[in-house]
C-alpha cells in the first residue's frame, strides 16, 4: 500500500506514534509518505520505503494567524496525486481530520478519491477538542472519515459522549517496539546517576499541566524521605520551571535531574527503578508503556486509558488524581520490597507484550484493507 501519513513532528505521543507506525508498515514493504512541517523526531535514517514531504508554506505580512491549515491541504493534494496514493492517515483530530476532508474534496473534482483514516489520541478529544472554539470541526471531520481509530477504549468512550459521533470508532491500541524498548545493562551509567546504589525514580512527559508534573515532585519528595532515591525529570515543556522552582523550595534539587528532551528514552529506563505518571487525564499513557517495556513498575493516577495499561497491584499502582499521599505510599511500599519490586518487573513486562508493535501493525494493515473495500464499493 501507498500511505500518507499526516502527524505533528514534534516530542508528542501522537507524533511518536504516527512515525513509529509509518516506519513499521515500510520494513513491511508499504511505501510511505509523511507528511509533516519538519522531519518527525522519531523518523532517524534513511528507509528506502519512506519519503518525506514537507509542507509547502510561504508567510505573508497580512496573515496574522499562518493558514497553515490551507498550506497542508495544498501540500497533501499535491503527494496524493504525484505518489500515487492509496490511503491517508491522519493522526490527532485537530485540525488533520479537517485539513484531510479538505484534500479529499479537492481531489475529487479531480476525479480521485484517497479515503482518510483519523487516529484520535487523547487530547484532540478531552481536552482541546471539546473546546468550543473547535468542536463542531472536530465532530465534522470524525464523521466524514472514512476510518476513525481511538488509542483506547477509555478514548472511544470519551469521543461517543463528547460528541455527536454517527460512526464506528475502532479501539486500535498504541504499541511498543521491543527491538528498541528493553531493558540492558546500562550499570555504569547508574552509578553515575545514583552512587550510593540509590533508588531512580523517572517522569517523562511534554510537562504541560495536564501532566500534574507538580505532583511528581510532590510524590518524589514523600518518597525520598523514606527511601534514598532520586528523580530523572525527561522531557521539557510550559510546566518545567514551576516544577524546577517547587525542587528549590523544597530543598530537593541535588536529588532531581532535569533532562529536558532524550532521544534515548530507552537507556535512561532501562536504569529505573519506578516511573510516575499522576496525570489529570491521559488517553493511554505511551510514557508508561515504554517503562514498562523496560521492566519498570508504574504508579500513576487512574484517569482515561491508563487502567488499560497500568494494572492495579500488578505492574503498578493506580490513584485518583491528585491523590499525591496514596500514590507515595504505593511507591514506597514497592521500593521497600524486594520480592514485590522484581515480581512488578516481570509483570510489568508480560502487560507491555500485549502491546507489542507486531501485535498491533497487522490490526492496523487489516483496518486499512477493510477501509480500502469499502471505498471500493462507495465509489462504484
Ligand atoms: O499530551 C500528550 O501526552 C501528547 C499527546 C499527543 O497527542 O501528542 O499524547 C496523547 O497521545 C498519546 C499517543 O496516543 C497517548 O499515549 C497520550 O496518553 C495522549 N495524551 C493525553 O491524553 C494527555
Amino acid at each position: 500500500m501507498k500511505i500518507g501519513v499526516v502527524c505533528y513532528p514534534t516530542y508528542g505521543g501522537s507524533g511518536v506514534v504516527a512515525t513509529e507506525l509509518g516506519l513499521g508498515l515500510a520494513r513491511k514493504g508499504h511505501e510511505i509518505h509523511f507528511i509533516t512541517y519538519r522531519p518527525p523526531v522519531r523518523l532517524g535514517h534513511f528507509h528506502q520505503n519512506v519519503f518525506y514531504h514537507e509542507v509547502d508554506y510561504e508567510d505573508y505580512p497580512l496573515f496574522e494567524y499562518p493558514p497553515y491549515d490551507t498550506a497542508l491541504a495544498s501540500t497533501i493534494v499535491d503527494v496524493v496525486q504525484y505518489q500515487n496514493l492509496d490511503l491517508l492517515h491522519v493522526h490527532y483530530a485537530i485540525p488533520h481530520a479537517a485539513v484531510a476532508y479538505m484534500a479529499k474534496k479537492i481531489l475529487l473534482t479531480q476525479g480521485r478519491y484517497v479515503p482518510v483514516v483519523t487516529t484520535l489520541h487523547g487530547t484532540d478529544i478531552t481536552l482541546v477538542g471539546a473546546n468550543r472554539t473547535f468542536a463542531p470541526v472536530v465532530e465534522f471531520s470524525i464523521n466524514k472519515s472514512d476510518g476513525v481509530t481511538a488509542v483506547s477504549q477509555s478514548l472511544k468512550n470519551d469521543t461517543l459522549r463528547l460528541f455527536n459521533i454517527q460512526r464506528d470508532v475502532r479501539v486500535i491500541y498504541n504499541f511498543i517496539d521491543f527491538e528498541r524498548f528493553r531493558k540492558v545493562n546500562k550499570e555504569h551509567f547508574k552509578k553515575i546517576i545514583a552512587p550510593e546504589g540509590e533508588r531512580i525514580l523517572a517522569h517523562t512527559s511534554n510537562f504541560r499541566k495536564v501532566k500534574r508534573v507538580e505532583d511528581v515532585v510532590r510524590i518524589f519528595q514523600r518518597v525520598r524521605e523514606r527511601v534514598p532515591s532520586k528523580l530523572l525529570m525527561i522531557g521539557d515543556g510550559p510546566e518545567r520551571p514551576n516544577a524546577e522552582r517547587l525542587c528549590r523550595q523544597l530543598g530537593i534539587c541535588a536529588d532531581v535531574r532535569f533532562l529536558g528532551k532524550q532521544d534515548a528514552i530507552e537507556e535512561l529506563l532501562a536504569i529505573c527503578d519506578l516511573f510516575l505518571i499522576p496525570s489529570e487525564n491521559e488517553s493511554f499513557g505511551l510514557a508508561a508503556l515504554e517503562a514498562m517495556a523496560c521492566e519498570v513498575p508504574v504508579i500513576s493516577s487512574n484517569s482515561g486509558g491508563l487502567p488499560e495499561v497500568n494494572l492495579h497491584g500488578v505492574t503498578g499502582y493506580l490513584s485518583e488524581p491528585g491523590n499525591i499521599e496514596e500514590m507515595a505510599q504505593y511507591a514506597v511500599q514497592l521500593l521497600t520490597n524486594e520480592a514485590l519490586h522484581s515480581q512488578f518487573r516481570q509483570n510489568a513486562l508480560k502487560q507491555a507484550r500485549r502491546f507489542d508493535l507486531n501485535l498491533i501493525l497487522p490490526e492496523y494493515e487489516a483496518y486499512y484493507a477493510e477501509i480500502l473495500e469499502n471505498s471500493k464499493i462507495k465509489i462504484e
